[in-house]
């Protein structure tokens, strides 16, 4: 997949490269598609895709339901756990997650109770959360810790906190289709609590929008099924809460088409994740618990002197054709609207984080000499002294000049 490129100058790399399977060379499935007169509401191809994915990524233990996006996903899980009447008012996350976890926990009516994250795994903290739940016990509805960007969880530990606390929980693993645990296996594999998945166009696992919800509890694999077809737990009679959450046959072939090839994208993702830190040893990155992530990007902190000022390393970045994001910033705790809407524990490591981070790009067609380039570039624009100074010294001054 990766090819290498002969010295010249390089061509831009935009910070986010979505690579779904291509519609235009699915013809004859698409055609297929259009015979079946089947376009929705769980089709044949969508039940192919859910098979597939249960029994080649979780090994056959447990079931998938597919979603229209990982969102709605997160709010059908979380509805199911809470209940119809939920007896706590919190949805215990982390701050440093995107909108969506807050949102989500938001629909279903409750108020996110925002916790700090570990400085090295920038999971949500152990400490922090045993912290809020000794003090609002039974207050909270869930737990739904987000595995961030990718990154594993350990989920036994919040078995027993679910246990303990008697709560129950809901895993936003909005970033981890591809990540592979301690063990090798699935991140979530066997778990008897809900991860929820993205299959975005920008996720690793890219189609365009799209969600999956896995769980060894086939029973509430099939009652989130249930709730996303309107709450039709018989013939189009609601027994239970419902909302649309739905899959297209068409993207669900764009689920079952990506599946072929993933393995392969995860590994080299992994693998040009693996050099950016090999090339910025000096650079702060995210400490990984499992044994592979399936990056979407790469975060990592700029020097502790540009904190709060990282935007000098992004249009350093963006003048050499590079693109950079930043996430989670803001995360939940700082816009305006989660501000009236959430409940805020103390949050300074993620404060410190959100100072510093920035996301460098990855992508499928990336290649370890495009790394090479974009580590270049970035330390240079990383350095103490402003870079357009360094004018006929610098690898970033030769492809400024050069544009
Ligand atoms: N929980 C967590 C922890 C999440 O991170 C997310 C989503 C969710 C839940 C909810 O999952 P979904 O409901 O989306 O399934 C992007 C993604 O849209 C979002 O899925 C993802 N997390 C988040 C971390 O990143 P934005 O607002 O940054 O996307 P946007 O539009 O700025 O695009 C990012 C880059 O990708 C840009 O450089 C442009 C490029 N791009 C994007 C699209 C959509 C393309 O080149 N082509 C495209 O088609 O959220």
């Amino acid at each position: 997949m990766a090819h290498s490129r002969s010295a010249g100058r390089q061509r831009p790399i935009p910070f986010i490269r979505p690579n779904p399977p291509r519609l235009s060379t699915l013809t004859p499935e698409l055609a297929a598609i259009e015979d079946s007169g089947i376009f929705s509401n769980y089709g044949p191809v969508n039940a192919r895709f859910e098979d597939r994915v249960a029994s080649t990524v979780f090994e056959s233990k447990g079931d998938c339901v597919t979603v229209a996006n990982a969102t709605i996903g997160l709010m059908l899980a979380i509805k199911q756990a809470v209940g119809w009447k939920p007896r706590g008012r919190f949805a215990l996350m982390p701050s440093f997650t995107f909108a969506a976890t807050a949102h989500a926990a938001l629909w279903c009516g409750l108020t996110p109770l925002l916790c700090d994250i570990d400085p090295e795994t920038w999971l949500p903290d152990a400490a922090a959360e045993d912290a809020l739940l000794k003090q609002y016990g039974s207050d909270i509805a869930v737990i739904l810790p987000n595995a961030t960007f990718g990154n594993c969880l350990d989920l036994d530990r919040y078995a027993r906190l679910s246990d303990a606390y008697g709560i129950p929980l809901v895993i936003d693993a909005a970033a981890s289709m591809g990540s592979l645990d301690a063990n090798d296996k699935a991140f979530g594999i066997d778990s008897r609590f809900p991860l929820v998945f993205s299959l975005h166009a920008t996720k690793a696992f890219a189609t365009s929008e799209g969600g999956l919800i896995y769980c060894a509890d086939r029973d509430l694999i099939a009652t989130l099924r249930a709730m996303g077809n309107f709450g039709f737990g018989e013939p189009r009679c609601a027994t239970m809460p419902g909302l649309n959450s739905k899959l297209s046959e068409t993207t669900a072939l764009l689920g079952l088409t990506k599946l072929k090839d993933f393995e392969a994208i995860a590994e080299h993702r992994d693998d040009l994740y693996e050099r950016y830190r090999t090339l910025l040893p000096d650079f702060t990155f995210q400490r990984m618990t499992g044994n592979r992530t399936a990056h979407q990007f790469v975060p990592v902190l700029v020097p502790e002197r540009m904190a709060g000022n990282v935007q000098q390393a992004t249009a350093g970045l963006e003048r050499c054709g590079i693109g950079s994001g930043r996430y989670f910033v803001p995360h939940i705790a700082q816009q305006p609207y989660f501000q009236q809407t959430c409940t805020a524990a103390d949050l300074t490591v993620t404060d410190t984080i959100a100072r510093r981070v920035i996301a460098l790009p990855i992508s499928d067609s990336m290649t370890v000499e495009d790394v090479g380039h974009v580590s270049d570039i970035f330390r240079q624009v990383c350095g103490p002294r402003p870079v357009s100074r360094r004018a006929g010294r610098s690898e970033l001054a030769t492809v400024e000049a050069g544009r």
